[in-house]
């Protein structure tokens, strides 16, 4: 069998980061993980290429060369993964798909040989023993959840690491809380799967040993959903790979809650973890309650930033607009509670509901549903009718995010988190590439770039002020220039 595992292009957002990636000459953020670890559950016979739309083109030889195309997508590519759906049926390929988008809607797909749906541990099995057999069905499905302590190490060799500015793994799925508007709990459960700490070395062993040395993201839905397994095994066995070890930062997802506990944002500091992104949502209490969001409530959020940015791990943060208890006065404490918390990349949406969600099912009870939703959360869209006029939202969420990424209230909320911060002793070596992406923000911000007079300003405060921090400072600086091409191209 000559497989090719197809990864669609995905759009320009926020968090596909293309403008900034130029600056590392790196053409995607992240490998796509699902086909990676699909990719191990195949027969040791098949041959398997790899071809992910982010970083290189699907050829006509590739197709000529395929009997099968894998294609793995979320949400967002969906147009893209109907493009190259349409190619390989073009071409005769055979194809097969799997990953959030399909699980999802599968029924829009008329052009796909075989569904092989939601957690692939669970599904792959029966359609690899049927298609032995001659007899693969259309749709394999399951209503169970995987154990990950069977899943493989992903087969990283498929990658070309260099198009890739930092690599995934995952420790565990799902999480332990029930927000109304998610649908991580609807696909990955609300039971942290988690994977042995065996696992997870061998992983880190097997990406070290293919020569990565800069960051991984544990792409795991809520990393300290199951705290006592984190404390007692996984991060203390961390701690001790990296003792010999160079670079390989980590960073990943949590809950607010990590703020709480002192010994766990000691420990993940130490195993090298310097970033983490929470679901903050919104500074309004009875939004917060609404959307069943209880452990962000009573507690003081920017507080709690602040206390995890002490522990050397920078917070990102998503901040949604547009619930029911939502009046116009959200706009303005939104952009001053962004502001005042130094969270520097700060992803604000509209409200989405996905299908699945207690959100969705509670909308179309309420006859308020509008298509289907967009696949991107900071797009300006929403698939929901607001209780607030509809005119008066877009106009105010346009100001929030107009305002959060102008250069002089963006590089204000860098410094206020450099100055909070203090970062820890673990970090990615510096090399030349990264002298070179120095020289060419100088060229593209500081000589070119229309804010070049805010950048010169805030290059100087960052080598003055905080010189062991300004590798990190630059970089903001050049996030700053992709979040204000991206407004521009969803704002305008
Ligand atoms: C890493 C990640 C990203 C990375 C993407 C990296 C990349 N190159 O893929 C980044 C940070 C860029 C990202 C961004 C976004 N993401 Co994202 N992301 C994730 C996350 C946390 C992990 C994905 C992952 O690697 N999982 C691990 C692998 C092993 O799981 P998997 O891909 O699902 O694969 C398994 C099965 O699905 C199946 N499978 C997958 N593909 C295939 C293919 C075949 C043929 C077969 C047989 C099986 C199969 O087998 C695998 C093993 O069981 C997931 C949440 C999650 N837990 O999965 C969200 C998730 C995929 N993201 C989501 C969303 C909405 C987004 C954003 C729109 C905004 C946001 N909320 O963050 C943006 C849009 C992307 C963009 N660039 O514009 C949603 C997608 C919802 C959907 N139905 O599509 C998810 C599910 C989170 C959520 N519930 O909100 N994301
Ligand atoms: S805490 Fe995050 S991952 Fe967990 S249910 Fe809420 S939004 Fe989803």
């Amino acid at each position: 069998m000559r497989l090719l595992l197809i990864y669609p292009e995905f759009p320009d957002t926020f968090w596909s980061f293309k403008h900034a990636l130029q600056f590392i000459r790196k053409r995607a953020s992240l490998p796509p993980l699902g086909l990676l670890t699909v990719a191990a559950m195949l027969p040791a016979g098949w041959e398997q290429r790899l071809v992910d739309l982010n970083v290189c083109k699907l050829t006509e030889q590739d197709l000529q060369w395929a009997d099968m195309a894998f294609v793995s997508a979320m949400v967002v590519q969906r147009d893209a993964a109907r493009s190259v759906i349409g190619r390989c049926r073009a071409a005769g390929v055979t194809v097969v798909a799997g990953g959030p988008l399909f699980s999802g809607e599968y029924q829009q797909f008329e052009d796909v040989d075989h569904f092989v749906l939601n957690e692939a541990e669970l599904t792959l099995p029966q359609f690899l023993a049927d298609l032995k057999q001659g007899s693969a069905k259309h749709v394999y499905t399951s209503t169970e959840f995987a154990d990950t302590r069977q899943t493989p190490v992903p087969l990283w060799n498929l990658l070309d690491l260099k198009s890739y500015a930092t690599m995934a793994i995952q420790f565990s799925r799902g999480c332990p809380y029930n927000c109304d508007f998610c649908n991580v709990t609807v696909m990955l459960g609300h039971r942290p799967r988690l994977k042995s700490t065996t696992q997870i070395i061998a992983e880190l062993d097997a990406l070290y040993q293919v020569g990565w040395r800069e960051s991984v993201f544990f792409v795991d839905d809520n990393l300290i959903g199951n705290k006592r397994v984190l404390k007692e095994s996984l991060l203390p066995a961390l701690i001790e790979w990296r003792k010999d070890k160079a670079g390989m930062t980590f960073h990943t997802e949590a809950s607010i809650n990590l703020a709480d506990d002192e010994e766990l944002m000691q420990l993940m500091s130490r195993a090298g973890f310097d970033m983490v992104f929470i679901g903050i949502e919104t500074p309004s209490e009875e939004s917060l309650a609404e959307c069943g969001k209880k452990h962000n409530k009573n507690r003081d959020l920017i507080e709690d930033v602040k206390r995890i940015q002490r522990h050397g791990i920078q917070v990102q943060g998503g901040f949604i607009i547009g619930f029911d208890s939502d009046t116009p006065s959200i706009f303005q404490r939104q952009i001053d509670f962004i502001q005042k918390s130094g969270i520097v990349t700060a992803m604000v949406g509209l409200l989405q509901a996905p299908i699945g969600t207690r959100l969705y099912q509670r909308l179309a009870g309420e006859g308020r549903l509008l298509g289907t939703f967009s696949g991107d959360n900071a797009d300006g869209m929403t698939n929901i009718i607001p209780k607030m006029n509809l005119e008066v939202l877009h106009k105010g969420y346009e100001t929030v995010i107009r305002s959060l990424y102008t250069p002089a209230n963006y590089y204000a909320r860098v410094k206020t988190f450099l100055m909070e911060y203090k970062p820890s002793k673990i970090s990615v070596p510096l090399n030349f590439e990264h002298i070179l992406a120095l020289f060419r923000a100088v060229l593209r911000l500081g000589i070119v770039g229309k804010a070049r007079l805010e950048y010169w300003k805030f290059f100087f405060w960052a080598l003055f002020r905080r010189p062991r921090q300004f590798p990190l400072a630059i970089t903001f600086a050049v996030y700053g220039y992709h979040f204000r091409r991206v407004c521009d191209l969803h704002v305008m």
